[in-house]
């Protein structure tokens, strides 16, 4: 064959689709703008993958006769117009990764709770037995998984970038739990592209597949699609579909229904999260008796409403993935003890008034983290008793112990990127969780 395929940006996903082409006889060629790591020269140049760094050679990528865009590419950059002038077809790593499994795949996207609907999800498959993948957006490459091993299911989660370069990748289920504007900066600032690209999720699902979507959120609500629509809600009563009945979870499909009594995790949204996947198992054939376990098992996930430790008789949890008000919405309204709340870092444009109910009912006092937290003071003044100012996590982590009695809980639920003074989110919740370990 040896078609020539570029694979631009040689991240987790460049380097999944680089090696997976490779098995499957392309003329492969990887081009990353910034530096490729030592580790992942030595994997190309075992697989005799020609590359170059810091740079796009323009002759050398016009070449293609495909091109796989890592995500984080966006659709503005030079190359990427003259690739789509040239008519030379750009795809994302999912859509080449898709071309060669045969495994059911459910796909899952939303603004917030796609990572834990996808564990959930995946979990309960491994529970009942089968050989599962779980991927994508989650930090594990489709492609490179394909590459290695086969597998009777494939789990995905699809951030709205990878859905972009979609043509034919189709899911046998498709879930799609809400949107909130996110990412606007690459969608020229208008969040009806972000809903556009969100709800390719479904372009390609025939009326064999099945869309799972929550009528709750009223953007999710006017989706279209040819498969067959599942919808979810926690007050609406559907024929088929998941409701919630005095904190119960009814599940109504195709004239059966199933009643979770128990989940392992907290709050709205994972009621959300656990209906979806409990649909998606049950139209995957598996047994009640598994997926109820399964809730009742799962426990949170590193960084999500992750509970650290209690001092004294005081709740420690970790939110830090948190970094929009939507999900610290959610984290709020999960507690049911007083809070004492650590926000703040890099505002991306909040509107704190969306909060206040909550902070009403249930903060007692604010402990704002990060360099610049006038915002958040200037809007929380005279509405929370006590709000005080952090400079590092040792700082928030210590006031808010002091702040908190025996009976509180110290929720670390940002609602702000963390770049000011950590890493990336994973660092702060990290930083935070040794912070509450040294108390
Ligand atoms: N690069 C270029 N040219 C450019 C710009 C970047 O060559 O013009 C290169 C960089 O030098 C770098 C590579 O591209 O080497 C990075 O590619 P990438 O940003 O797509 O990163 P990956 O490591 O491939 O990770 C991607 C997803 N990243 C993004 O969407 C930004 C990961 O999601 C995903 O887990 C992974 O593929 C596997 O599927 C991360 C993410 O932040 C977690 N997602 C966003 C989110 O959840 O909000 C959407």
């Amino acid at each position: 064959m040896n078609k020539k395929i570029v694979v631009l940006g040689l991240g987790i996903s460049g380097l999944g689709a680089a090696i997976l082409a490779k098995k499957k006889g392309y003329n492969v060629f990887v081009s990353d703008k910034g530096n490729i790591s030592e580790k992942n020269k030595k994997v190309l140049f075992n697989y005799s993958i020609d590359w170059e760094e810091g740079k796009h050679t323009v002759k050398e990528i016009l070449n293609a006769k495909e091109v796989v865009k890592s995500p984080g590419i966006s659709d503005q950059i030079d190359i990427i117009k003259q690739l789509n002038n040239k008519n030379i077809p750009i795809i994302s790593d999912v859509e080449f990764a898709f071309r060669y499994t045969k495994a059911k795949i459910a796909a899952i996207t939303g603004s917030n709770g796609k990572t834990t609907t996808t564990f959930l999800l995946g979990g309960i498959l491994k529970n009942a037995g089968y050989n599962v993948l779980i991927a994508g957006n989650i930090g594990i490459s489709f492609a490179l998984s394909i590459a290695e091993k086969k597998y009777d299911y494939i789990v995905l989660e699809l951030s709205s970038f990878q859905l972009d370069g979609i043509h034919k990748f189709r899911s046998d289920i498709a879930i799609i739990l809400n949107i909130t504007p996110d990412h606007l900066e690459r969608y020229n600032g208008k969040f009806e592209n972000y809903i556009a690209s969100k709800f390719k999720i479904t372009q390609n699902q025939t009326k064999k597949d099945v869309l799972i979507y929550n009528t709750d959120d009223s953007i999710v609500n006017n989706i279209q699609s040819q498969a067959k629509k599942i919808p979810i809600s926690l007050d609406k009563k559907y024929e088929e579909g998941g409701t919630l009945d005095k904190k119960k979870i009814i599940i109504k499909l195709n004239n059966q229904t199933m009643t979770i009594h128990e989940l392992g995790l907290q709050g709205k949204q994972n009621v959300y999260n656990s209906m979806a996947a409990a649909i998606a198992a049950r139209i995957f054939e598996v047994k009640d008796s598994v997926i109820k376990q399964s809730m009742i098992d799962f426990k949170s996930l590193e960084h999500r409403l992750e509970h650290v430790l209690t001092v004294h008789g005081i709740d420690f949890i970790n939110d830090s993935k948190a970094t929009n008000i939507n999900a610290c919405w959610y984290a709020l309204e999960s507690m049911q003890k007083d809070i004492i709340w650590i926000v703040g870092g890099i505002d991306k444009g909040n509107d704190y008034a969306n909060l206040d109910d909550l902070v009403f009912e249930k903060v007692k006092a604010i402990v704002c983290l990060g360099k610049n937290g006038q915002k958040i003071i200037k809007h929380f003044k005279g509405k929370v008793d006590v709000i005080v100012q952090a400079f590092s996590m040792n700082e928030a982590v210590n006031q808010s112990y002091s702040l908190a009695k025996k009976g509180d809980v110290v929720l670390l639920s940002p609602a702000c990127a963390s770049f000011d003074l950590f890493l990336n989110y994973e660092d702060r919740g990290l930083q935070f969780k040794n912070a509450v370990r040294t108390l």
